[in-house]
């Protein structure tokens, strides 16, 4: 059966290596891919098979190169291949890639974290952002001795069991927001409301609130493409669960040391009680990380009573291009380079959209955005579920015939980086405005 995300036809095809290797692939693993985002299911066509990636650039099997505005979901921050990074990579490896035992860098990374997000007194390393999101949500619970959690529609906290709810990113992209095998009993305690929706969020608590243990967020939402919170939904959120004696979670894997060195808790002042971190504190690397004031962090085991362990927890090569990568943006912060570069970008493409007569809006926090295909201001999922996926797809298309890597899907922000320069920017902003007149 040729299901749309086969259909090739009705798009430009990947290069005939990017078409061989799909197939062997497909064959070997599910979507041919190891995370459904990556199988352009909400595009249709051939995924683009890598060969490498440098500065601000990817190169795929058929020799093509592209700007890169995906930059691994979020984690390149400072450009792909970053020499002291692999350098970092490298001489950790050569030391050993994995002892099973604490080693001081552990100490050195968890002190940088605990520097840039002041609210995490203490700090647990993981293997990635389910891990930390999963990780913070057990605690939260065991800490409270609740059970329900406050989660939102769009918003995407990695594939936890009880958080595959109304998940957004590739969830929301291929229409899987409630997964199978996510069974009654483990979401029954997870309640959905609307992002933004305040009185939705004040009736929740009314009904709900002692038996609250945790609100869990994303401070600016990624995975519904990117929506921005009201401060009032913010606030609201931290004065609610303060109030109930709940446990205000603030999923930063996304915008963690991405809108700010300390992220969207330093960039709107709003503090949280826990942190998950992941894909710019690893550095390309498999780490995550969960952290949050010592009297919650010091219920878990062997300072408390809460399950939680991992075989590559904080291991060297990880925790090496997490270190320097942190040390990176520390010493010479791009926060107002990304922020000149998304200004840059985003009043682009909307004179592109608008020239183009396209219905749209555009949404921006920090060096992360999104062209919504949607007239309306995109507030909360409901408002991002109609928009027109199909032009999405051709705009995508369109651009990688222009050399440019969009995010294969409406609902996720783009994310570019340190390597990024004005003359790309205007060189995406041109290819942008060509394919959406082609529309
Ligand atoms: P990972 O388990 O993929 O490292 O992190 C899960 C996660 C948690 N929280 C937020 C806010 C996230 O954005 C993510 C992962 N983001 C997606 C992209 N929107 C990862 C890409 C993918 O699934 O391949």
């Amino acid at each position: 059966m040729n299901s749309p995300a086969n259909s090739s036809a009705a798009r430009p095809a990947a290069g005939p290596k990017s078409v061989a290797a799909f197939q062997r692939a497909s064959a070997l693993m599910p979507g041919g891919v190891n995370s459904p985002a990556r199988a352009f299911g909400a595009v249709g066509g051939t995924p683009l098979f890598i060969e490498r990636a440098e500065g601000p650039y990817l190169y795929d099997i058929d020799g093509n190169r592209y700007i890169d505005y995906i930059g691994s979901w979020g984690p390149m921050i400072l450009g792909h291949a970053h020499p002291e990074v692999i350098s970092a990579i490298t001489e950790a490896a050569a030391k050993g890639t994995s002892y099973g035992a604490p080693t001081e860098a552990e100490s050195r990374l968890a002190e940088q974290i605990i520097e840039a997000v002041p609210s995490i007194e203490k700090v647990r390393l993981v293997n990635s952002g389910t891990e930390a999101t999963m990780s913070a949500l057990r605690v939260a619970r065991g800490a409270t001795g609740r059970k329900k959690v406050i989660k939102f529609a769009g918003n995407y906290h990695g594939h936890v069991d009880s958080l595959l709810v109304a998940a957004g990113s590739a969830a929301a992209t291929l229409g899987a927001p409630d997964s199978p095998g996510v069974t009654p009993g483990a979401a029954e305690d997870t309640l959905v409301l609307s992002y933004n929706d305040v009185p939705g969020l004040q009736n929740a608590f009314d009904q709900h609130g002692d038996d609250i243990a945790a609100l869990i967020l994303e401070p600016v939402v990624g995975n519904m493409g990117c929506v921005l919170p009201t401060m009032e939904f913010l606030n609201a959120a931290r004065d609610l669960t303060t109030k109930h004696g709940s446990i205000l979670i603030f999923d930063e894997v996304m915008t963690g040391f991405r809108v700010a060195y300390g992220g969207a808790q330093e960039r709107f002042g709003v503090t949280p009680d826990m942190t998950t971190l992941g894909k710019i504190v690893g550095g390309g690397m498999p780490l995550g990380a969960y952290g949050g004031r010592a009297e919650i962090m010091n219920q878990v085991l062997p300072t408390g009573k809460v399950f939680q362990a991992g075989t590559l927890s904080g291991n060297p090569v990880a925790v090496a291009a997490g270190s320097a990568t942190l040390r990176l943006l520390k010493e010479n912060p791009p926060y107002e380079q990304l922020e000149r570069l998304a200004d840059r970008l985003a009043d682009g493409l909307d004179r592109a959209a608008t020239s183009a007569g396209m219905a749209h809006t555009v949404a921006k926090a920090g060096a992360m955005l999104t062209l919504f295909f949607n007239p309306e201001p995109v507030d909360c999922w409901d408002v991002a579920d109609r928009c027109d996926r199909e032009a999405f797809g051709r705009y995508f298309w369109g651009l990688i015939n222009e050399g440019i890597y969009m995010p294969c899907s409406q609902f996720e922000a783009l994310f570019f980086s340190q390597q990024h320069t004005e003359a790309m920017i205007d060189e995406t902003i041109a290819a942008a405005e060509k394919v959406l007149k082609s529309l």
